[in-house]
């Protein structure tokens, strides 16, 4: 028996579950248990995400916000006013509707691995902006970037800020990185954000705050799997581990688990975890200001443009085609 199928061949809904139980339980038994950082962004996560940039620890917005005024005008000339403007992980379309007013970009392209999420906002924004013409598409870039026809290829401008390339791994990078480069002509861009490495005290402490709201950003992920998995995780179990791994040039958040205890799942899934195991939920690579152009050059940009703050902590970079 054949099973139904969406007219244009997309995995049908209960596929798509089946593969994210599939996924995660193959990192939750993994020697070194893991889980994608995806993970982190249920709609409470992306709350807490948006809160964890508001904290005094957490200098990366704020440091790339005033590097986007202060050097605006170069960065808007490195762009080109009229180009199509592709946010990826757009979220709720505030960094890029910033630069509209300057940049009037031509078509201005939200992509967001929640479609309804940035739908919402573009949505909003389609009526400041009715002149722009705005499209939205659900599609999860770190595993594929095929932009429909409708967006022409000429003057593409990727936007990718709040160093979001930090959490993948510096392969994965350059394979997104080269995805992008593959997708634009060569009068086409990038424009990304990029932490840099620094003090191991500022980067321990913007990732584990002293209110403790990237703890919960963290524990939350256990909440999202119950929901995913039908887990049966005990939040009260686990606690956030969050810290810079100088040797590998990232920063590494875990929960780990402050009791010996079982967890079962869908599917007859289960694993112990003895006290003092961890769960990696996420890596934030940093980069030195040259070898994260290195990796640009790598993934076949031509030119890079760069801007910093006065404590180069953070870089802003254009690239070029
Ligand atoms: C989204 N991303 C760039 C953040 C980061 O800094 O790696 C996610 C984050 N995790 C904990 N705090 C912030």
């Amino acid at each position: 028996i054949q099973q139904p199928q969406h007219a244009d061949n997309r995995p049908l809904q209960h596929e798509i579950a089946d593969e994210v139980v599939a996924q995660l339980a193959f990192g939750l038994l993994a020697p070194q248990a893991f889980t994608s950082p995806k993970y982190l962004y249920d709609v409470l996560g992306s709350r807490l995400f948006a809160a964890i940039c508001e904290l005094p620890e957490y200098y990366p917005t704020r440091t790339e916000a005033a590097i986007f005024e202060r050097y605006a005008s170069q960065i808007i000339e490195a762009l080109g006013v009229g180009s199509i403007l592709i946010d990826l992980g757009a979220g709720n379309c505030t960094k890029a509707a910033k630069l509209f007013p300057e940049l009037q970009p031509r078509h201005y392209v939200a992509i967001d691995i929640s479609e309804q999420f940035s739908q919402e906002a573009v949505i909003c924004l389609q009526q400041q902006f009715p002149h722009i013409k705005m499209t939205c598409l659900g599609i999860d870039f770190s595993v594929e970037l095929e932009l429909p026809y409708s967006i022409a290829r000429e003057r593409r401008q990727f936007f990718f800020p709040g160093s979001s390339i930090g959490n993948f791994a510096p392969l994965e990078a350059l394979r997104l990185l080269h995805r992008i480069r593959k997708t634009i002509a060569d009068d086409g861009g990038l424009l990304i954000g990029v932490d840099l490495i620094k003090d191991k005290a500022i980067l321990d402490a913007a990732y584990d705050d002293a209110l403790g709201v990237t703890a919960s950003f963290n524990r939350n992920l256990l909440q999202h799997l119950n929901q995913l998995l039908d887990a049966d995780f005990n939040l009260a179990e686990w606690c956030h581990r969050g810290f810079f791994n100088p040797q590998q040039s990232r920063i590494e958040m875990h929960l780990e688990a402050n009791s010996d205890t079982i967890v079962r799942w869908k599917n007859g899934g289960m694993r112990h975890f003895a006290k003092g195991e961890r769960i990696h939920t996420e890596s934030s690579y940093k980069y030195t200001q040259q070898s994260f152009i290195d990796l640009l050059q790598q993934a076949g940009f031509g030119k890079v443009q760069s801007w910093c703050d006065s404590r180069q902590w953070y870089m802003v970079c254009h690239a070029q085609g």
